[in-house]
């Protein structure tokens, strides 16, 4: 009885706190007394591309991922604003263009952030539960986020909240650092693989603008194996949800932050660089086994969380609810920007349609294949120059290695989706090229693109602290040892 009664007056105390905190946040946010909002779950495989079974890769194996699929709905078109970590992070948190900001340069860091998804959730009642430990925990923003941003920074799936959460797992396995892992460490990364989810290289199918290398080969080999060590984290967590009993109350997104850890792919803004595998589970209110093919980008995805927790989208973000009873219309491209890599400026803006991509090269007379010391690690990049030294490179493979780019890229990119056929020069194309063009000077202007913004410029408004300094020193001193690829243990 006594326990009844505490029981009875601690439910009370939690529907008391929930009330409140709803009060509390309600100038921002239109509250909505839910009975039991749905918990949200990110679960985001790093440097991961759509390299999945679910997305039909006959060599993937990705069990979990693909059940994930088969459970909820799919999205065949769904891209980041910016092919590489923290300024992809940048946008996911704060639902705002890094370019509108100013953190879209790698790294790079912004002194005044706007708030973030998190603190609506936070004002709905929402447990923020974002670790920080690499494994399972990334912040990598390209800011400091303020005191008090987040409740739990352990790993939350070791002991699911009982109260409504957002729960993030970034699963790092799949980063480029592990694609170029030395044996030793990929045995480590891979130590749950059964024999069967072993990879032959012989049966890698390549890109073409790769050369057939046994260094592409082995990397290859590599990714598809810690894809699938990811697919045992991404099943690790469905299972601690399922056996917290809050599965079926539980909306789960996963995605990867950016395309594969490869050169050409993780920091270019083609298909490989900015398309993701991207699914949502939400028992009851998606159909298992849909499929969406409208456009989505990473900047839908706070706007969705915070309607999904019944706040008003606050004006500031720039994306669309994606899913749920709010559910936007979808636009007619999304965007995406690369600015300096660590210690390598370039500037290029990509429209990508349903179809069509279209990419802008603002520096022309700077080279694709520009040294950023940290990809030049990737035995990938190693292998292509020597190729290329060694004269043996094709057409194609050393389209890369041009001294100039052209001004403008575009891309049928469902006929082509390696992005090796240029269009823009094509006459039949000068339709889609013009009216893709005008769409990124519109989307330029309207969103504010601080892209043309010297960065000594952005030091000097306050927008960002002064990194220039770091990178320049980078470019004479080389990289850290522990960004270096570290070389097999001699036996
Ligand atoms: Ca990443």
């Amino acid at each position: 009885m006594k326990i009844k009664l505490l029981r009875g007056a601690f439910m009370f105390g939690m529907c008391l706190m929930a009330f409140v905190s709803i009060e509390r946040g309600s100038k921002s946010l239109a509250s909505k007394t839910v009975a039991a909002p749905s918990n949200i779950v990110w679960i985001i495989g790093e440097d991961l591309g759509p390299e999945l079974g679910a997305y039909g890769d006959k060599l993937a194996r990705t069990p979990n991922i693909d059940r994930l699929a088969r459970e909820g709905a799919r999205f065949t078109r769904a891209f980041t604003h910016a092919p590489v970590c923290a300024p992809s992070r940048s946008g996911l948190i704060t639902g705002q263009y890094p370019t509108t900001m100013g953190s879209h340069h790698m790294r790079s860091t912004l002194l005044k952030p706007p708030p973030l998804f998190t603190d609506y959730l936070k004002q709905a009642g929402y447990q923020i539960c974002w670790p920080t430990k690499a494994g399972f925990g990334k912040t990598d923003f390209n800011f400091t986020p303020p005191e008090g941003w987040v409740d739990v920074t352990s790993d939350w799936t070791k002991d699911v909240p009982k109260r409504p959460f957002f729960g993030y797992f970034n699963i790092t396995t799949s980063h480029e650092s592990q694609v170029r892992a030395v044996p030793e460490k990929h045995a480590q990364n891979t130590v749950r693989l059964k024999p069967s989810d072993r990879q032959d290289p012989a049966k890698m199918v390549l890109p073409p603008y790769y050369p057939d290398d046994p260094a592409v080969r082995n990397d290859f080999r590599q990714y598809y194996e810690i894809a699938t060590a990811v697919d045992y984290k991404v099943g690790d967590v469905l299972e601690a949800l399922d056996k917290a009993g809050v599965a079926d109350n539980t909306i789960v997104f996963f995605f990867g932050d950016h395309g594969r850890g490869m050169p050409r792919s993780k920091r270019w803004v083609y298909n490989q660089g900015i398309h993701v595998p991207l699914i949502v589970r939400w028992p009851g209110n998606i159909k298992p086994g849909s499929v969406r093919e409208d456009l989505v980008c990473f900047l839908d995805f706070a706007p969705t969380a915070i309607s999904l927790a019944g706040g008003t989208v606050p004006k500031a973000m720039q994306g669309r609810v994606i899913v749920g009873d709010k559910t936007g219309a979808e636009p007619k491209y999304v965007f995406a920007a690369r600015d300096r890599m660590d210690e390598t400026f370039d500037r290029i803006r990509s429209v990508r349609g349903r179809r069509f991509h279209y990419i802008r090269n603002f520096y022309p007379e700077l080279p694709y294949a520009q040294v950023v010391l940290y990809n030049e690690e990737n035995p990938i990049m190693q292998a292509w120059r020597r190729w290329l030294a060694e004269g043996k490179l094709n057409a194609v493979q050393k389209q890369f290695f041009a001294p100039t780019k052209p001004a403008e890229e575009l891309y049928d990119a469902e006929a082509d989706p390696h992005e090796i056929n240029n269009l823009a020069a094509l006459p039949k194309y000068k339709k889609t090229l013009e009216e893709m063009r005008a769409g990124l000077d519109r989307w330029m202007k309207d969103t504010g693109d601080l892209g043309a913004v010297p960065e000594v410029e952005l030091v000097k408004r306050g927008l960002v602290a002064d990194r220039i300094k770091e990178y320049e020193d980078r470019k004479k001193n080389g990289l850290q040892p522990n960004e270096r690829r570290q070389p097999p243990k001699q036996p």
